[in-house]
C-alpha cells in the first residue's frame, strides 16, 4: 500500500518534471519559431529616413538583435507588408511613427525601449536658409510663427487618403482660419516672390508642406514645394538653394544631418511636438519591449 503510494507520488513528480521540463523547451521553441516567422527581421521603409538610422542603432544597441536585419524598403511597400501580416494574423516587427494613419487603421503597439535608441518624443521644426530674415521678412515672420497641433496635421493626413494634399490642406485651411490668422494677421502682402519650400516624401510633411505653401500663396509668394531625402534637404538650406522646411524631426530622427549643417542653418524651433519613432508591432503579438524579440 505505502510502496503504492510512494510510486504514485514519485510518478506525479516525475510528471510534473516532464511537464515543466517541456513547459521551458516549449517557451524556447516558441521563441525560436517567432523569430523563424519573423525571419529576424525588421521590415523598414526608405533607406534615407532617419527612423531607419534609429532602427540601426537599435539593432547595433540590443544584444538580442545583434543578428537580425533591417529590411530597407518604402513606406508604401512596409505599409503593404503590415497590412498582409495582419490579415493573417502573421507576427510582423515594423518601423513605425506617429502622425501616421497607421495607428488608426490598425491596432499597432511601439513595443518598450528601455534604450531609447529609437529616440523619445520628437519635436517637427521649422528651418530656414540664412539671410531669409533680410529678403524675405514676410515669409519668415510666418514661418517663424507657424505651429500646429498633431490633430491638425492627422486631419490633412487622414483626407488626403480620398483627396489630393493640396485639395485636404485648402479644406484645412479654410475650416482653421482662426490659426491661420495667428500666423499671419498684421504681415504685409507681397507680390510674385518666388519661394522655394523643401519637403521629405511622407505623408505627415506632405500635409504641413501643402499647408504651409498655400499660407505662403495667399500672403502673394509664388511657392514651389519639392520633396526630398532628409540628407538632401538640410544640405539644399544650408547651401541656400531652398528657402524654407518645416518637415526636420529634432532632436534625434534628424539630428546627425542637424549637426552637420547647424551653422548654415537657423531653426525657427518647433512647429509641431508629440511625434514620435519606434519599433511597432501588431497589438495581438504576446511580447511588450525590444529586448523581448528573440536573439537569433
Ligand atoms: N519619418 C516620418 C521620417 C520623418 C517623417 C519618421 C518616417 C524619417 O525621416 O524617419
Amino acid at each position: 500500500m505505502i510502496k503504492k503510494r510512494i510510486i504514485g507520488i514519485i510518478s506525479v513528480l516525475s510528471f510534473v518534471f516532464v511537464l515543466t521540463g517541456c513547459g521551458s523547451s516549449e517557451s524556447n521553441s516558441e521563441a525560436a519559431n517567432l523569430g523563424d516567422e519573423l525571419d529576424y527581421t525588421i521590415t523598414g521603409i526608405e533607406p534615407g529616413a532617419g527612423a531607419m538610422g534609429l532602427a540601426e542603432d537599435t539593432i547595433a544597441g540590443y544584444e538580442n538583435l545583434n543578428d537580425w536585419e533591417l529590411f530597407e524598403s518604402s513606406t508604401a511597400g512596409m505599409l503593404t507588408e503590415l497590412g498582409a501580416a495582419i490579415d493573417n494574423e502573421e507576427p510582423i516587427v515594423i518601423v513605425g511613427w506617429n502622425p501616421h494613419w497607421m495607428f488608426a487603421s490598425y491596432d499597432l503597439k511601439y513595443l518598450e525601449d528601455p534604450k531609447g535608441t529609437m529616440g523619445r518624443d520628437e519635436g517637427i521644426h521649422t528651418i530656414v536658409r540664412t539671410g531669409l530674415e533680410e529678403d524675405f521678412p514676410e515669409a519668415y515672420e510666418v514661418l517663424d510663427r507657424f505651429n500646429w497641433e498633431i490633430e491638425d496635421m492627422e486631419a490633412v493626413m487622414n483626407d488626403a487618403q480620398d483627396m489630393e494634399f493640396a485639395e485636404a490642406a485648402t479644406k484645412w485651411i479654410d475650416t482653421n482660419q482662426d490659426k491661420v490668422k495667428e500666423w499671419t494677421e498684421g504681415v504685409d502682402m507681397v507680390q510674385g516672390k518666388e519661394f522655394e519650400l523643401v519637403a521629405t516624401p511622407w505623408d505627415s510633411e506632405l500635409a504641413s508642406g501643402e499647408v504651409i505653401k498655400q499660407v505662403l500663396e495667399q500672403q502673394g509668394f509664388e511657392v514651389t514645394v519639392t520633396p526630398v531625402d532628409p540628407a538632401v534637404l538640410f544640405q539644399s538650406i544650408a547651401q541656400g538653394e531652398g528657402d524654407a522646411s518645416v518637415a526636420p524631426w529634432l532632436p534625434v530622427t534628424h539630428g546627425p544631418f542637424f549637426e552637420q549643417y547647424k551653422d548654415d542653418i537657423i531653426d525657427l524651433g518647433t512647429n509641431l511636438t508629440g511625434a514620435k519613432n519606434g519599433i511597432v508591432v501588431p497589438s495581438y503579438m504576446d511580447i511588450d519591449s525590444i529586448e523581448d524579440l528573440p536573439a537569433k
